[in-house]
């Protein structure tokens, strides 16, 4: 399987952001923690050459807490890349994120700092900006691509920040990447088949997460030993049948998706710096 979706308004946003991104000062790089390298995207470190640049791991409420510390470790430490993991509804973390950001711009206080958004779609980018302003000044929402157009707004400390749409690339490679971004909730649910991301959820949890399995679904005792039949067991206990009683495995796989989703499986992580032995860089 393939996964693509790259909606139009992606291929003009990545156009707008060539064009503005001279007049920015500092770049916002919003990823989500749970899969913080398979979330960055690769355009962002070509445009990101000489500017100052944070890379927020947002979400971290839900993720794994030891993998995110590894994660901050490898981005801070052996990439030397600034990196800091935040819940984007905490004022606290995202002015902290934003504060140390802005510090590094090189300016006399009396010109305004021009900080833009950027990310993949549904990292929080939007959520984060709201979260700064102290009010809604972006729509959010738990679908990805519900930013369109490039929002400028003013914030406390003589800074403008800029929310832009999240883009992705045209053909998500390889598989495994593409499937944690649709677990994560990156991709169009139309570009994506619930049953097939259902089964690399299920195995990361059955290998990675036994105990956040056992705790959603107690009924799963001993736990299954395959993805097929976690998504069977799921779907027969939680009344996700068919006619003739038969499990709908489908709507089985949407459950355990939207719990992962959620957070009500726990705090999983899809990927630690322990897994990197793929190329990343496979925009185009
Ligand atoms: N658990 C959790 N959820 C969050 C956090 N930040 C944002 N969300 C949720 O993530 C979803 C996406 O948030 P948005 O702010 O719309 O994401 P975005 O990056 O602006 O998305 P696009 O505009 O589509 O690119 C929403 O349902 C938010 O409530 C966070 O720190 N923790
Ligand atoms: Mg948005």
């Amino acid at each position: 399987m393939n996964i693509q979706w790259f909606p139009g308004h992606m291929l003009e946003t990545k156009n707008q952001l060539k064009n503005s991104i001279a007049r920015v000062d500092a770049l916002l790089e919003v990823v989500d923690a749970r899969l913080p390298l398979s979330s960055s995207n690769p355009f962002v470190d070509r445009i990101a050459t000489g500017k100052n640049r944070m890379k927020v791991l947002n979400k971290a409420d839900i993720a794994d807490p030891e993998a995110t510390q590894a994660w901050l470790d490898y981005f801070n430490r052996d990439l030397r890349l600034p990196a800091a993991a935040i819940c984007g509804t905490s004022l606290q973390d995202a002015s902290q994120a934003l504060e140390t950001l802005v510090s590094q711009v090189d300016r006399n206080q009396a010109r305004k700092a021009k900080v833009m958004v950027v990310g993949i779609p549904n990292t929080g980018k939007s959520t984060i900006l709201n979260t700064l302003a102290g009010r809604k000044v972006a729509k959010t929402g738990n679908v990805p691509a519900i930013t369109r157009h490039q929002q400028r707004t003013s914030l406390k400390g003589n800074i403008d920040i800029y929310d832009t749409p999240g883009i992705l690339w045209p053909v998500i490679e390889p598989l495994q990447r593409a499937l944690a971004l649709a677990v994560s909730g990156a991709i169009s649910d139309t570009a994506i088949d619930y049953h097939e991301i259902a089964h690399f959820a299920a195995q990361l949890l059955l290998e990675r997460y036994p105990a956040c399995l056992a705790e959603r679904y107690p009924f799963l005792d001993p736990l299954p030993k395959n993805p097929q039949a976690l998504i069977e067991t799921v779907g027969k206990a939680r009344g996700c049948l068919k006619k003739g009683g038969y499990v709908d495995s489908q709507k089985a796989s949407q459950l355990i998706i939207r719990d992962l989703r959620s957070g009500r499986l726990g705090r999983v992580s899809f990927e630690t710096p322990k897994d990197i032995n793929v190329n990343h860089d496979t925009d185009q």
